[in-house]
């Protein structure tokens, strides 16, 4: 008997598997290599179902032989370890992204002496319709906050982007570029207290009440449905953090940051006239202590922002706190610097990841920038947060449109820098109930 592989995502059942599936087994054994959590996560959406519970669907369907783990995205190692004698796939990868691994295919398979079976994709009920139509029904609170854990287990760093308005939060929504490894895309949103004063007219120094805030995140909740990182200032008082952590539990948060400064907030970037004091250690410890007593879902997440580097201690003095905050319940550790070469965040990365491997540490690498995402993944950073760019991009563009106004008293000239009003009315949901 031949053995036939078909390689698949499995996360939705629908006609075009069911016809594959059927397709396989009447040419031999139907051998499923189904992609793992992490591979899928690695150039796709999160699926929705676990691999164990996508195993447990697949392997019920009428005609599949045996599932194994596909940990790659790409078929070729599989192919190469269990050496089938075809594999079978829609014949949709002859164009678009997946031309390139339909060429490794070919080329593997000549190589093993198999053949390559490509039958008619079954358009309108694949998964990316279902993906489509899933977008469109949104999420729900739970299923979002849940989102960001599993993108920590699964990804070797999670991708967050600044978001302050609905319109921005669509940009980190929906924006996919084609990559040659697969399609890349944002994992979450970043609800920054800068960004959401700043866009206020208001300045950093937590004067923007939570209830706002929560307003203005309200409108991105409503037209997203990637996880959301929020920013949390100092948290308050220990006995209002308590009612923040469960309000944005509610909310459907995945996770909040509060950083351990005392007195009048300031923006961490601001210039050093505006250093401020660190929380005592001890108070901070309560403050998180607290804030995991009164949460509800076990996976909420309560980061510790070390301000130490800001306030121009060492990173001895970060790393005996970062450990303090580790001891009193910290999900995960956030260190700012404004240093441009970035050398003390490294030390610091270096010297806590020998001692907590993982405990994850989320990094804003506002200055020193040209570090990429695979370079800090490899100092130990799990998440990576572009904290303000979408907000400081867009003033420049509206200065320009408004003085191009002035210059030549009419909009014409504007124009060219402008979006057209039918796209901006596309890029807004319309209800399809
Ligand atoms: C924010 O985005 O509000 C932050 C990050 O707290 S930073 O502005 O870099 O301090
Ligand atoms: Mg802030």
């Amino acid at each position: 008997m031949k053995t036939i592989y078909l390689g698949m995502r499995g996360d939705i059942v629908h006609p075009g598997i069911i016809n594959i599936v059927r397709e396989a087994a009447k040419r031999g054994e139907v051998l499923v290599g189904l992609l793992t959590d992490s591979a899928i996560a690695a150039h796709k959406r999160l699926p929705f179902l676990s691999y164990e519970q996508r195993k447990t669907v697949i392997e019920h369907i009428k005609g599949v032989g045996r599932v194994v783990p596909q940990p790659e995205w790409s078929y070729v190692p599989n192919l190469r370890k269990y050496r089938p004698d075809a594999i079978i796939h829609g014949d949709d990868w002859k164009s678009g992204p997946l031309r390139k691994e339909r060429d490794d295919v070919f080329a593997v398979m000549k190589d093993l002496g198999g053949e390559v079976i490509e039958i008619p994709y079954t358009e309108g009920v694949n998964s990316a319709a279902f993906n489509e139509a899933r977008r469109a029904l949104g999420t729900t609170p739970d299923v979002r906050l849940k989102t960001l854990r599993r993108l920590v287990e699964l990804k070797p760093v999670v991708r967050i982007l600044e978001a302050h308005s609905g319109l921005s939060g669509l940009i980190i929504e929906n924006l996919e570029i084609q990559k040659d490894d697969g399609v890349r895309s944002f994992d979450g949103i970043w609800s920054s207290s800068l960004t959401d004063s700043a866009s206020k007219g208001k300045p950093d120094i937590e004067a923007v009440d939570l209830t706002t805030r929560l307003q203005d995140l309200t409108n991105i909740l409503e037209c997203t449905t990637k996880p959301i990182i929020f920013d949390g200032d100092t948290g308050g008082k220990r006995e209002h953090f308590v009612f923040t952590v469960r309000t944005l539990e509610r909310n459907g948060v995945s996770a909040v940051i509060i950083e351990d400064k005392t007195g009048l907030k300031r923006n961490s970037l601001f210039g050093t006239e505006a250093v401020q004091e660190l929380c005592p250690i001890e108070e901070f410890c309560e403050k998180l202590a607290a804030g995991k007593r009164a949460q509800v879902t076990k996976e909420f997440m309560i980061i510790a922002r070390l301000e130490s580097l800001i306030a121009g201690f060492p990173v001895s003095d970060a790393l005996s706190r970062a450990k303090a905050y580790c001891e009193a319940g910290a999900d995960g550790l956030m260190i700012h610097s404004k240093e441009k070469s970035g050398a003390d965040i490294k030390e610091f990365c270096d010297a806590f990841r020998a001692s907590y491997p993982h405990i994850p540490i989320v990094l804003v690498p506002t200055t020193y920038n040209r570090y990429t995402e695979s370079e800090l993944a490899a100092w130990g950073a799990r998440i990576v947060i572009y904290a303000n760019h979408l907000l400081r991009a867009s003033y420049p563009a509206m200065l320009s449109a408004a003085s191009s106004i002035l210059e030549h008293e009419r909009s014409l000239e504007a124009d060219s820098i402008c979006m057209p009003i039918k796209e901006i009315l596309n890029l807004i949901p319309q209800s399809n109930l």
